[in-house]
């Protein structure tokens, strides 16, 4: 789906701002018929939010069910003879959208974009009235998984209680976490824009291919960062030839301006640019090839997560943390464990930051080797083609971003589970198909022997595992590390034969907590833990990356071993660095992204 930029022939209205807010956690509203009556009750809520955090009332943060969004909006009178669509960046999980009481569609999945078309339901220089079910509940069918448990134990609740159970850390957000759009197109129009990137000596080929709605024809021009047209091209697929093209590379990344014209007799109907690198990604002899050069990741898993916004885009913290990013010397991260935000997509492209794209199945497990989660009553075919469905929307919305290097089709499911191999390869089949140009990686905690041994990894092109030793098992042991660390890290390479990064490891550190020596929780013991990790990847050829837990602080479910949230951070939540922050960026200043001559 394309992203609905300006043109020449493109108008867009943001419909960001306060709209109305009422929470149905009974689900009444559908049957009471709110999407024509209107809302009942009118508070406010900003958009895009998560609405957990805005309110003071606990039965808001932590509702399982419905909330309902409404609001008004003048569509311009100059928008007569024009296609208009109403777009969602993304509704968590769940979004039912009505327009003026007429239902126009929705959309199940919390983190991908969904639009439909309104022309007929909007009359320019008239108001509409836009209206929102959204729903949170996690099932086994959605993504991440979850769990709906009735308890009632009359020793302990006066009453059944309804609670939801997830499976993984960070705190359920839900609302309209993403921009809101009304955007116009001409009624023929470009519907896709799908370029792939090769180099062919100094020359970058940039192999096109246009999909329209209406008849035309289709013109093609490549412009450089200063507007001068370098290519040009005729026909609804092709090859544009760049000479002397510049590469986008991690850290110095150049764009151009690939527009697509569609004409009538002539006449130019519709205009659509898309920014895009030439850059080439490939696996090869156990290296992670950018441009053919071998390519170190240096960097973070990250989280959408602040302070009151929640899970809400804010470009604020977006331009925040490409600073900090840049600062402290990483070159890539991994949108674990969910599809960011298009918008911040746009920014890594341009700030030249490597990432791994990752789907929404994060929590297929329950850390427990004896309750199996492939089973047909939990995680089963329903799921796996929803899962299927997310991954093919996730490749249409990201394909053309340079900064995407990798596709994760997960994190952390119970892969050591023999129904887990045929799930997944369906899951790998498909991304292969959609997206021959990237490699695709699952990310890991299981491990490379015994009971436990992963299933799944010798599918993928890359194994990216997550490791905590001296942390959840061995607590306080940082001896440990290097023995556990080297011997592990060699059994998945010698097992799998593939390349191998560390996509998390870490310790919880509450900022301003400190001891001599190391304890838990403190700053010594995190950056102490981090030291004794990286000295083994120094040792190991076939260790291509490292990816901190995490890059900042973030909220998550309460329970005993989180104390308001997940303090593993190297920043805190607020975007400050901790002690870590320092020795990290004085370890990553003496490390080159392409470290073919600086690793022993
Ligand atoms: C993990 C998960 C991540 C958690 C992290 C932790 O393995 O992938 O979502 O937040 O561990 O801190 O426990």
């Amino acid at each position: 789906m394309l992203y609905p930029y300006e043109s020449s022939t493109r108008e867009v209205k943001t419909l960001d701002g306060v709209w109305d807010f009422c929470p149905d956690a009974e689900g009444v509203g559908e049957q009471q018929r709110w999407f024509e009556t209107g809302l009942p009750r009118r508070m406010h809520m900003p958009v895009p939010a998560s609405y957990n955090d805005i309110t003071t009332d606990s039965g808001i943060r932590d509702l399982s069910g419905d909330v309902w969004y409404e609001r008004t909006v003048f569509v311009p009178s100059t928008w007569k003879q024009k296609r208009i669509v109403l777009r969602f960046g993304s509704v968590t999980h769940y979004g039912k959208v009505w327009v003026n009481g007429e239902f126009l569609m929705e959309h199940k999945g919390g983190y991908l974009p969904f639009e439909g078309e309104i022309s007929c339901m909007a009359a320019p220089g008239e108001k509409i009235r836009i209206t929102v079910r959204v729903n949170n509940v996690l099932d086994f069918q959605t993504l991440p998984p979850g769990e709906i448990e009735i308890l009632d134990d009359p020793y302990r609740y006066e009453k059944p209680k309804k609670v939801q159970r997830y499976f993984h850390d960070f705190y359920n957000y839900a609302g309209i976490h993403r921009p809101v759009k009304l955007y116009t197109t001409p009624k023929a129009h470009i519907t896709d824009v799908r370029l792939n990137t090769q180099l062919q000596g100094d020359d970058g080929l940039v192999a096109y291919q246009i999909s329209t709605e209406g008849s035309g024809s289709i013109r093609v021009e490549i412009t450089d960062a200063q507007g001068c047209v370098v290519a040009q091209a005729e026909g609804a697929d092709g090859t544009a030839v760049i000479s002397n093209a510049h590469l986008w590379n991690p850290g110095a990344p150049y764009l151009y301006t690939f527009t697509t014209i569609l004409e009538q007799d002539g006449e130019t109907v519709d205009v659509y640019h898309q920014r895009f690198g030439v850059r080439t990604v490939k696996v090869e002899d156990g290296k992670f090839l950018i441009n053919g050069k071998p390519f170190y990741f240096k960097g973070f898993g990250k989280h959408e997560d602040m302070n009151l916004k929640g899970k809400g885009l804010d470009d604020v913290t977006c331009i925040r943390d490409f600073n900090l990013m840049q600062w402290i010397g990483a070159n890539s991260f991994r949108t674990s464990h969910y599809p960011y935000a298009e918008e911040m997509l746009d920014w890594a492209d341009e700030y030249g930051f490597v990432v791994i794209d990752e789907s929404p199945a994060v929590g297929m497990t329950f850390f427990n080797e004896e309750k199996r989660v492939f089973v047909p009553e939990r995680v089963n075919d329903e799921t796996k083609q929803f899962h299927i469905q997310v991954m093919k929307d996730l490749i249409d919305r990201d394909k053309n971003h340079p900064c995407v290097v990798m596709w994760s089709i997960a994190n952390e499911p119970s892969s050591w589970e023999d129904a887990a191999r045929p799930y997944f390869s369906d899951i790998i089949d498909t991304v292969r198909h959609e997206d021959a140009s990237r490699p695709v990686t699952m990310v890991s905690y299981a491990f490379p022997y015994g009971s436990r041994k992963d299933k799944v990894a010798d599918l993928l092109d890359v194994v990216c595992i997550n490791k905590y030793y001296s942390w959840y098992e061995d607590s306080g042991m940082l001896d440990v590390i290097g023995y556990q660390a080297e011997k592990e890290l060699t059994l998945w390479y010698e097992n799998y034969h593939k390349p191998v990064i560390i996509t998390e490891y870490g310790a919880d550190a509450i900022a301003g907590f400190h001891s001599v020596p190391e304890v838990m929780f403190t700053e010594e013991y995190q950056i102490e833990m981090v030291r004794r990790f990286n000295e083994v990847f120094d040792r190991l050829d076939f260790v291509i990356g490292e990816h901190l837990w995490a890059f900042a602080d973030f909220a998550t479910k309460q329970g005993t071993t989180r104390v308001i949230g997940n303090k593993k951070g190297i920043f805190t939540r607020e975007r400050n660095p901790k002690s870590i922050a320092f020795m990290l960026k004085d370890r990553w200043a003496r490390m080159e992204d392409f470290p073919e001559d600086t690793k022993a």
